[in-house]
């Protein structure tokens, strides 16, 4: 399984390219594939804002999933994907995906912080139906972008920063998700690992400035490696 993070694909051709080259590598191999959020730097799922890119990424999903499993969690800067695009990925989910049979919890990380009542409050506030139905029909909705842009950027800049009190206080209370065995998740831009007897969690290394990606082999062993090494690690 390949699990990939935060490669906040936006206007810039060579993080497309490199982008688009992962995906034709991935094409050749038969692995599942978990997208872990905030793979586009801005994304909304609403005709009027779809980027040629965004639509490109769609229809490769659409292929692939054919040959694949293909999981798209929403990151804090995507909009309404599970809504409208559920058709083009196995498994899409605003929140997380609990996989029972293998007791495996991915998510993108940005709710992990129950405290953080602010984010929360702006999370219920740009991710809901009447922003959705204002953005699809409304002349000011480049407005609402823009502000909803700019207080993403703001937050971008706390990137790197690693909350370890945070994962492991998460980590030690899973109770609502059923205890799964083993958590991934993006948002933090950098792998950090926990593991106990119990299980483990595993924030997964970002793609936008690591350039790298996570494959999870079949006996349980975690690789992360840059996404241009992919095929080396793959078992065939
Ligand atoms: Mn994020």
């Amino acid at each position: 399984m390949i699990l990939i993070a935060d490669a906040h694909i936006n206007e810039i051709k060579d993080r497309q390219n490199d982008f688009f080259e992962l995906l034709d590598l991935i094409s050749t191999t038969s692995e599942d594939l978990v997208f872990l959020g905030d793979i586009f730097e801005l994304w909304f799922a609403i005709p009027r804002f779809e980027e040629t890119y965004q639509r490109k990424f769609l229809d490769w999903c659409k292929k692939e999933k054919q040959n694949r499993k293909i999981v798209y969690i929403e990151g804090n800067h995507e909009f309404f994907l599970s809504e409208e695009l559920s058709e083009y990925f196995t498994v899409t989910d605003p929140l997380y995906y609990l996989d029972k049979d293998s007791e495996m919890l991915f998510m993108h990380g940005d709710m992990i912080n129950e405290k953080d009542k602010k984010y929360r409050f702006f999370r219920w506030l740009t991710k809901n139906r009447v922003v959705k139905f204002l953005l699809r029909y409304l002349p000011f909705a480049k407005k609402i972008v823009a502000v909803i842009k700019h207080r993403l950027i703001n937050r971008n800049k706390q990137r790197g920063y690693l909350p370890e009190e945070l994962l492991n206080s998460f980590f030690a209370d899973l109770e609502q998700f059923g205890n799964p065995k083993k958590v991934f998740l993006g948002h933090f831009h950098c792998k950090y690992d926990i593991v106990t007897k119990e299980g483990a969690l595993h924030a997964i290394s970002d793609f936008m400035y690591n350039e790298e990606l996570s494959v999870l082999k079949n006996d349980g062993s975690l690789h992360t490696i840059h996404w241009k090494k992919l095929l080396e690690i793959i078992d065939k």
